[in-house]
């Protein structure tokens, strides 16, 4: 990572609530209007998002990319628009923040920092579409497996979403297969489906908590490649509770031979690294589930770099912001990145081999 842009964003970060409370006194005063627009919390609420969008800029900043934060500003207001949110005040929200943002900041850092904001405020344009952007939108057809998957955890039945895929996997269907085409992409339907408004959280838990005992019990049928002799660790970073996507990666290299060293959501840096230090192992797999989580990922392989024991140690990243900005692993030190968990396994293998 940038040592200049981490500066940057840390130097954001501290000053999140005065900027968020500025803007939207400024917010309110050009739009005296969005008092009633929102009812009696309408000053939380919007203290609450601008607080969201500066620590997302704070995110972008550290890793350089303009691309990231526009991306996730406009992933935003569908789901603000699914919640009876007016694109317009979004957009004079960004407008304000900028204005704070170019008052506040020193002039050494605000021209950085405003081109994010730009960038933004573009992708904000009534003319653009979702289609020009790229964060993960599974809104395409999903197969049958998966669709029957969804229907039966949204219809609240567990039993019925188990015995799907333990039948599937009993007439043959593999584990990859199951996770790749049919897990993974039913956990990314909620999780659109929850964006849009359309179930609770309530529901997006109950299916990720299936999705989870339905992988503890596919363990037991593992097919084993030959022991490889290649040891990686999985590991996401300090704050990050999203753990499916890491251990399906964990699970592939496990299927494909190797000796599996799995922790987890929400690991502490500096535990990892000292794990690193006891059990150097060939590859450590880091899992990236949100933009939030970008700056700690940049500063564990940091930490990995710097510490002589380790610092040789091939590390292989993922998670949804690397597939939104396919080039983030380059500006966070990564020696390779990954879409997938098949394509983890395969890329991890190559790395080790180089
Ligand atoms: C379930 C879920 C949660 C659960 C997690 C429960 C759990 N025990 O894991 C909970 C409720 C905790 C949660 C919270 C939040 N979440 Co959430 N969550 C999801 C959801 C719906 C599914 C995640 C999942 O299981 N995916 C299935 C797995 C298989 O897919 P995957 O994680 O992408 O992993 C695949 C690849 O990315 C890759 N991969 C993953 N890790 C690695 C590692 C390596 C080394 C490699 C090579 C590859 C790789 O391989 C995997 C398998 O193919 C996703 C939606 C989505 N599209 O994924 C959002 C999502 C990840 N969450 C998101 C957000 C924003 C949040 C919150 C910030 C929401 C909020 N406002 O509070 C919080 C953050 C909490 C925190 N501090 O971490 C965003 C992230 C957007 C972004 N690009 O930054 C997503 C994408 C939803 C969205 N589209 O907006 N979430």
């Amino acid at each position: 990572m940038n040592a200049g842009a981490k500066q940057t964003s840390l130097a954001i970060e501290s000053v999140v609530k005065a900027v968020a409370n500025w803007t939207v006194d400024q917010h309110a005063e050009m739009n005296p209007q969005l008092s009633n627009r929102y009812g009696s919390s309408w000053r939380a609420d919007w203290i609450g998002h601008t607080t969201s969008q500066l620590h997302l800029l704070a995110q972008s900043v550290s890793v350089r990319s303009t691309a990231l934060f526009a991306n996730s500003v406009r992933w935003a207001l569908q789901s603000f628009q699914a919640r009876g949110v007016a694109e317009v005040d979004l957009r004079q929200n960004m407008t304000c923040l900028r204005d704070v943002l170019a008052k506040e900041l020193p002039p050494a850092v605000s021209r950085t920092v405003l081109e994010h904001v730009d960038a933004a405020i573009d992708a904000l344009e009534p003319s653009k579409s979702a289609a020009d952007f790229e964060m993960s939108i599974d809104d395409e057809g999903a197969s049958k497996e998966v669709l029957q998957y969804l229907e039966a955890i949204l219809e609240g039945d567990r039993s019925r979403a188990e015995s799907l895929i333990l039948t599937a996997h009993q007439d043959g269907v593999t584990v990859p297969h199951l996770y790749e085409h049919i897990l993974a992409p039913a956990q990314a339907r909620l999780g659109w489906m929850w964006h849009r408004g359309e179930i609770t959280v309530a529901d997006e838990h109950f299916g990720s908590a299936i999705t989870q005992t339905l992988m503890a019990q596919l363990r037991q049928h593992f097919h084993r490649s030959s022991p490889k002799g290649r040891t990686v660790v999985a590991t996401s970073t300090p704050g990050d509770l999203h753990e499916i996507g890491l251990r399906m990666v964990a699970d592939l290299f496990e299927i494909d031979g190797w000796d599996v060293i799995y922790l987890g959501a929400n690991t502490p840096t500096n535990d990892v690294i000292e794990l690193l230090e006891r059990r150097p192992p060939d590859l450590v797999a880091l899992s990236v589930n949100t933009a939030l989580t970008l700056r700690d990922a940049g500063e564990l392989i940091e930490k990995v770099r710097e510490n002589a024991k380790i610092a040789k140690t091939k590390i292989l990243i993922g998670g949804p912001p690397l597939r939104a900005v396919t080039d983030l692993w380059r500006e966070l030190g990564a020696d390779g990145c990954a879409q997938s968990a098949v394509e983890a396994v395969k890329m991890g293998n190559r790395l080790v081999a180089a």
